[in-house]
């Protein structure tokens, strides 16, 4: 598996978990969207698509927080990132995905990287410096994500560049050549690299919960809040403290 995430930027795990390992997150996820909705409306009624940092104590009793962080840290899923990353990874973030509250709200191409303030220069080092991946985790059954194989390490062509910048006439949302579609189910795990070329594919009233790792690089601390972090205490309960 590690060559085809090296190859391609992707790997789908079939699978990976049995539907009960994912009744508990799944009712941890719930009950975290069901605060967040009430406290982000605005926020959702104008497009949002995503919520994260779910490992802090904003919603989550620590019971439930010592729970997650076990999730993340389990043995089988720190295998997978030690064989992907080049060097030690830590834990970054947590997000939820879920539909926009404008059914007809179009989804965009982007590489994440392009948000954090980079340069098209600095973006263009990245594809060989840095690495943060997903950990899709779906809790309901999703259309999935669109991605361009090979992007993780090929810079754009000229049509995907004005597509994702919204340039030249052209809209982010519009179609590009050499896409594959991935549609987990529940159970399945999908790996990918945020650099790469991709975009959500929004229905089904999908729900995911995404783990993702990060290089233990300065670079990468300065985007770490702390309160996404475990805390001394609950560090202290766990057996598998690598990736925090
Ligand atoms: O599922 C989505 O809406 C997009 C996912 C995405 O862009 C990401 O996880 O970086």
């Amino acid at each position: 598996m590690p060559h085809l995430y090296k190859e391609q930027g992707y790997v789908l795990y079939p699978n990976f978990f049995e539907k009960e390992e994912l009744t508990h997150l799944h009712k941890i996820c719930e009950a975290f969207h069901s605060q967040w909705l009430v406290n982000n409306n605005q926020a959702y009624t104008n497009g949002a698509l995503n919520s994260n940092g779910l490992t802090a104590s904003t919603y989550l009793t620590t019971t439930d927080q010592l729970f997650l962080i076990q999730f993340i840290s389990q043995p089988k899923l720190e295998k997978i990132v030690s064989q992907l990353f080049p060097e030690k990874a830590i834990f970054l973030n947590t997000q939820l995905f879920f539909d926009p509250f404008d059914a007809n709200q179009k989804n965009y191409w982007h590489r994440d990287m392009q948000y954090t303030g980079l340069t098209i220069e600095e973006q263009q080092a990245c594809l060989t410096t840095q690495n943060v991946i997903h950990f899709r985790i779906p809790l309901k059954p999703e259309l999935g994500l669109e991605l361009i194989p090979g992007t993780h390490k090929a810079w754009d062509t000229d049509e995907v560049f004005e597509t994702r910048m919204g340039k030249n006439g052209r809209l982010s949302s519009d179609a590009l050549n050499n896409s594959v579609s991935l549609k987990p189910d529940v159970g399945d795990l999908l790996v990918f690299s945020a650099n790469m070329v991709h975009r959500g594919l929004y229905g089904n009233d999908r729900f995911a919960f995404d783990i993702i790792f990060c290089d233990d690089s300065v670079a990468f601390k300065a985007f770490i809040n702390p309160m996404h972090q475990p805390t001394k205490a609950l560090l202290l309960q766990l057996t598998n403290k690598h990736l925090f």
